[in-house]
């Protein structure tokens, strides 16, 4: 861990070369040359203990597949922190783990460091769930081959959230989730482009108009691709669409 930063992450893995393009591109990139967040990528392989640096074993009770086992993590943590007790809050990724969304990543923003731990082969042994995991964290109802697409992107999510991150772009109000809702469409020049017109409201230069169809818009298209999102909305909003 590197003190100074807003945010400070360490991730684990026994693929640390994944994240090297995630971490240094765009936003990520910009965020830690200017000192906002830290992530140090540790390599699990560097607290194995046999000569041939292993890190998983045979599962007891058999089945296919490798699991990894709690030494290597409980040794790694213990280095980094001093102690597991001493560790921050810490982030397991498992298929088996809660959703990720907006309102936990807002959570884990708020942390002044994080530590996230990734997982490959069958599964990881229970003991570093048990000892080592505040949270158990899954990004979507799929399966991936290991949890270091599913850190690259929680760091990202996060980032963004930390002060001084987003520069120019304003970081809160009207973006997708925020308030609940999908995000409304966008235009740019040229006013028509292919046959498509950008619709007459947003060129109307009427404020008040173009808050309006943002918002009937940000609503329709939540209440047709993403319906446990509107009724979510909506129960909040005491039960009324105002644009129905
Ligand atoms: Cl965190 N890990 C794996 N292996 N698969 C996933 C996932 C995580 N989230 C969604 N699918």
């Amino acid at each position: 861990m590197t003190a100074g930063a807003r945010l400070a992450i360490d991730v684990v893995t026994i693929f640390p070369e994944y994240f090297d393009g995630p971490l240094s591109a765009s936003l990520l990139g910009r965020a830690r040359s200017a000192g906002l967040l830290t992530v140090d990528v540790h390599d699990l392989r560097a607290a194995a203990t046999d000569r041939h640096r292993s890190v998983d074993d045979l599962p007891f009770g058999g089945g296919p597949g490798m699991v990894l086992a709690p030494g290597p993590f409980v040794t790694l943590v213990e280095g980094l922190y001093g102690s597991i007790e001493a560790r921050p809050r810490t982030v397991l990724f498992t298929p088996r783990g809660r959703r990720l969304d907006q309102p936990l990543v807002q959570e884990l923003a708020a942390e002044p460091a994080l530590l996230l731990l990734c997982g490959r082969y069958e599964g990881i042994d229970e003991r570093v769930h048990q000892l080592l995991a505040t949270d158990e964290v899954s990004i979507g109802d799929y399966v991936l081959a290991g949890g270091e697409a599913a850190a690259a992107v929680l760091i990202e999510a996060v980032a963004r959230l930390v002060p001084g991150v987003m520069g120019n772009e304003a970081s809160g109000g009207d973006e997708s989730f925020t308030d609940g809702l999908l995000e409304y469409p966008q235009y740019t020049r040229p006013a028509e482009f292919r046959g498509l017109a950008v619709p007459e409201v947003l060129r109307s230069g009427h404020h008040g108009r173009v808050a309006e169809w943002r918002r009937e818009q940000a609503v329709a298209r939540t209440r047709a691709v993403r319906p446990d999102l509107y009724a979510a909305w909506l129960a909040r909003q005491g039960g009324r669409d105002p644009s129905r």
